[in-house]
């Protein structure tokens, strides 16, 4: 997608520090880390929100969610860690490429849930 930061990190036109990678997702670490630890998990098939997700990208998505745990283990987060997706606007979201947040290395803290 063009003009889509995240498909231009998958691309290799960005650099980035990457984490894992396979034919489905790329994980990399965040560029402003809210966190000792703080990834992307990102599905290489373009699409902005889970809105927009059609029945392919979320297989892909379960894929991330299966991976998650192995690649939170090799980051060291055997103490827990938090998944985070926001969704638009009233939460945040800056980059409109689906994307989950692997925030861990502390205690996180406050909990909004
Ligand atoms: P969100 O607010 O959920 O859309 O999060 C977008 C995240 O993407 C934010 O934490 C910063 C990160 N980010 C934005 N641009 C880049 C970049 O060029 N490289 C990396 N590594 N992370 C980026």
């Amino acid at each position: 997608m063009e003009n889509c930061i995240f498909c231009k990190i998958i691309a290799g036109e960005i650099p980035s520090n990457k984490v894992y990678e396979d034919e489905d997702m790329l994980v990399f670490r965040d560029i402003n880390p809210q966190a000792k630890v703080h990834c992307l998990c990102v599905p290489k098939s373009h699409f902005a929100t889970l809105s927009e997700m059609n029945e392919q990208q979320a297989e892909i998505v379960k894929k991330c969610l299966v991976k998650i745990p192995g690649i939170a283990a090799e980051l060291g987060l055997s103490d827990g860690y938090r998944l985070i997706i926001n969704q638009g606007k009233d939460a945040g979201q800056t980059v409109f490429h689906l994307h989950i947040h692997i925030l861990g290395g502390q205690d996180l803290g406050e909990k909004l849930v």
